[in-house]
């Protein structure tokens, strides 16, 4: 429910967590307009009352006084504050002459993080992508998961079917560049992983992690296995080669459902553990144990996350990760990696079951560098350069939706100074931040508890199926427009309907065509059907009642709908994950393809790379329990306590080049430097520093008064741009060799 806007009473209200994938449920206090008090929802349906720091971090965020709460538009230089009525004005007085004169390629668009827990965001940016008409599209995705989504892509056939292990029926989990004890998860939605871990271990279970630091996650698993900065692919390549060496594939079931077994099995003949273990720093025979567990456990599952994704084979790490899987005989079944089924949006659910087109790349590339587009983007390296490069098709305007790319993608300081040679910048966002500082106008987006919540991405990646839905906690300010309409205003400036056109309107009418094209006969009754909603509601509702567990308008009257989901607190649990292989594939073929060509041809790099020499020092990056990403340095519940921002150093190291702990350093990629403060941990791998991304707040014209009292150091600042994986464009975050060296 929302609390109704006169109220001073006492309320418990219901809101799923939109900070971070686990998508916990919480209950609130609220005391008229004030949140006294965040916990967990124990009759959450999914996550059971879990909460961590973060969660409890939604009253400041809601009331922070620096959260933007008007307009603002730069002139002179300086932010005023604006009405809505004046911001879009300025918008529509100045984005679409810079369209006619250069075309949409001048216009691009950076989305962030923020805007997959953001329903409005999220269901309504394509619209407006489509409106712009640009290749110039970047998101946060080119920092993080994109590998996956590629080698999912390729060998199941859809960018989102991403298998995720099955904890609470698993015996055996090898987790390997993730830290879920401190993420919470990622690209797998599972509540309370300390929890379900510990559980796992009760029953006999044993976790192994693999990982250049001995993380949160490390500490709780049975076995820590340190490995190179980089270098998981050839882990990964060894235990597939163990695999077929030691006979002990078993694809089972997937036999019939599986494409080139014969091919991989040659493609790794050269890749045996004997060889990889040098590079990889794990000693061959627990390569080799590695694999053999895998393949003897019944229930098992191999699960890696962003330290395999953000690094040159990304792609090929992602991909070797589901090939152990389904060499395993663990894909698609109980206590393995299996695919879940998620209420709505979920195309592996939609169309014709057990096969499609697949997927391609590279239908466009970028200008300047050539990069390939992967799902329509094109890597957030390549922005700068596309803005600095004169030439048709240069960007010469930019909008930025819950994006920091100034902070959260590499050498920020390339792309403040290439934002500041826009002509034209539009930020949605809640702070005038490292980047949105640059812009000219800024529209302040909802603060959570003023918006709806439903997980459009998140039900994809869960570990058991639910649907939950949350009501806005408290009413928007009259003027205030929710996200989805700020995005379809601009959208329809763009395309020169005017910015006071009645955006309700609009998106009735292009819903009755979405419902028309997609239910040709049955359209007038299903519009019928809907009539009392609107917006995203309305959106909600139709995929739900469509999707596999809908109600089908009637016809399966057992089935849900919007209403049920409303009228039930906690959710509706829709059970654990069920095999679903072969009806969730979409490859042309209807089978998994195992050796997708273009993998396999980029194997070529990893076999190069072996001759490659070892770096004395690399850096990588470390999340922590109280932040996320870049953005949350300014809540005053998480900022407190010790001071965060250090430098994990081994003793080693920390003696080879005079180091002490507490005292300041100077980490440097050739000309670029940040200074960090020491702290020696045996934590780490000896030869590799860890250092936290997402800090760095000591920038001009911002406005994060609590953040900008402990900035820190912003990692990126020292990571090169055009490191890319050449497959999915993702940046390369880790394992960058850097030196290292006392400052006084
Ligand atoms: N070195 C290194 N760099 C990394 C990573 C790493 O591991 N190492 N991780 C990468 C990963 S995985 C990711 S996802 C990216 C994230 O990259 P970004 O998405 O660019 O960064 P965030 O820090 O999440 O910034 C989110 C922005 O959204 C705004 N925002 C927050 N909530 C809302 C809202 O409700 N509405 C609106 N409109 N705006 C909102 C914030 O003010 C902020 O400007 O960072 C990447 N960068
Ligand atoms: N508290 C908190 N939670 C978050 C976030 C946050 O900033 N703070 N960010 C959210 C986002 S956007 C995402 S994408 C997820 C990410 O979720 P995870 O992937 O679980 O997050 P990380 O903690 O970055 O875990 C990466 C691990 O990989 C290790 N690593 C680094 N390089 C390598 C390598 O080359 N090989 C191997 N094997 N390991 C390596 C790191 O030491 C680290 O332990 O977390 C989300 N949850
Ligand atoms: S784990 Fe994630 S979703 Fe759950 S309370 Fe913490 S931040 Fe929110
Ligand atoms: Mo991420």
């Amino acid at each position: 429910m929302t609390v109704p806007a006169n109220t001073a009473e006492e309320t418990t209200v219901h809101r799923i967590c939109p900070l971070c994938e686990a998508c916990c449920g919480l209950e609130l206090k609220v005391n008229g307009q004030h949140v006294v008090g965040i916990r967990g929802h124990k009759e959450d349906v999914f996550s059971h009352g879990y909460i961590c720091p973060k969660g409890a971090s939604l009253k400041d965020l809601h009331e922070d006084p620096d959260r933007l709460r008007t307009p603002l538009i730069k002139r002179d230089g300086q932010f005023v504050e604006a009405t809505w009525d004046e911001a879009f004005a300025e918008i529509e007085r100045r984005l679409p002459p810079i369209l006619k004169e250069h075309g949409p390629d001048s216009v691009a668009s950076v989305v962030g993080n923020p805007t997959s827990h953001k329903f409005g965001l999220m269901m309504y940016f394509p619209r407006l992508a489509k409106a712009l008409g640009t290749r110039n599209l970047f998101s946060a995705s080119t920092l993080d998961q994109m590998p996956k989504q590629l080698s999912v892509g390729l060998m199941f056939g859809n960018w989102l079917s991403v298998p995720v292990p099955d904890i609470e029926r698993s015996d055996f989990l090898i987790i390997i560049g993730a830290n879920p004890m401190v993420s919470n998860g990622s690209l797998w939605t599972v509540p309370d992983f300390r929890g379900k871990a510990k559980a796992l271990r009760a029953r006999g279970g044993r976790i192994v992690a693999i990982d250049p630091r001995r993380s949160e996650t490390a500490a709780v698993a049975d076995e820590h296995l340190f490995i190179r900065p980089g270098a998981d692919v050839f882990l990964l390549l060894g235990m597939v080669h163990a695999l077929f060496d030691e006979k002990l594939v078993r694809l089972g079931r997937l036999a019939e459902h599986t494409n080139g077994l014969d091919e991989l099995e040659a493609a790794v003949r050269d890749f045996s553990a004997e060889r990889m273990a040098e590079r990889c720093g794990i000693a061959a025979p627990a390569i080799r144990a590695l694999a053999r567990e895998l393949a003897q456990t019944e229930r098992a599952a191999l699960y890696g996350r962003i330290g395999t994704c953000t690094q040159e084979y990304g792609t090929l790490c992602s991909w070797l990760i589901d090939v152990l899987n389904v060499l395993t005989g663990h894909l698609d079944c109980e206590g393995g990696a299996m695919f879940p089924k998620a209420a709505a949006f979920a195309v592996n659910t939609m169309g014709k079951p057990g096969s499609g087109r697949g997927v391609v790349t590279g239908r466009r590339k970028s200008r300047v560098a050539g990069a390939p587009e992967v799902m329509g983007e094109l890597p957030i390296g390549c922005l700068a350069e596309e803005i600095e490069t004169a030439g048709a098709g240069q960007v010469k305007a930019l909008i930025s939706i819950a994006s920091n790319p100034a902070l959260s993608a590499p050498n920020g300081a390339r792309l403040s100074a290439a934002l500041d040679q826009l002509d034209f910048m539009v930020s949605i966002d809640i702070y005038q931040n490292e980047t949105t500082r640059h812009a000219d106008v800024i529209l302040p987006g909802s603060s959570p508890l003023e918006d709806l919540h439903f997980d459009l991405v998140f039900q994809q990646f869960s570990h058991r199926n639910h649907a939950r839905f949350s009501a806005p906690v408290f009413a928007r300010a009259a003027a205030h427009p929710p996200e989805w309409e700020i995005i379809s205003r601009i959208a329809a400036i763009v395309q020169g309907k005017g910015a006071q056109v009645d955006v309700k309107q609009l998106d009735d009418a292009l819903f009755a065509e979405d419902v028309k094209r997609s239910a040709g006969p049955h359209a007038e009754a299903i519009l019928a059907a809907l009539a009392g909603l609107s917006g995203p509601e309305r959106q909600i509702d139709y995929a739900l009642r469509t999707g596999p567990y809908g109600d089908m308008f009637g016809q399966k009257p057992d089935g849900i709908n919007l209403a049920k989901i409303k009228a039930a607190p906690g959710g509706i649990d829709l059970g654990a994950m069920q095999p679903r292989i072969p009806e969730v594939l979409r490859t042309a073929s209807g089978k998994i393809e195992l050796a997708p060509s273009m993998l396999i041809a980029d194997l070529a790099r990893p076999a190069a790379d072996l001759q490659r020499a070892i770096p004395d020092l690399v850096v990588i990056g470390r999340r922590q329990v109280r932040s996320g990403n870049s953005w949350m340095h300014n809540l005053p519940i998480l900022a407190k306590g010790p001071y965060r921002c250090t430098a994990l150093v081994h003793a080693q190291d920390a003696q080879r080049l005079g180091l002490s702990d507490g005292a300041m350093a100077r980490i440097a990629n050739g000309p670029r430097s940040i200074d960090v403060q020491v702290e020696i941990s045996d934590e780490m791998m000896p030869g590799v520093v860890s250092v936290p991304h997402g800090w760095g707040h000591a920038m001009p014209d911002t406005r994060m008064a609590v953040a900008a009292e402990r900035p820190g150091a912003n990692l990126n600042a020292l990571l090169d741009e055009d490191l890319r994986d050449p497959l999915s464009g993702n940046s390369v975050l880790s394992g960058l060799a850097i030196e290292m060296r006392s400052i006084a």
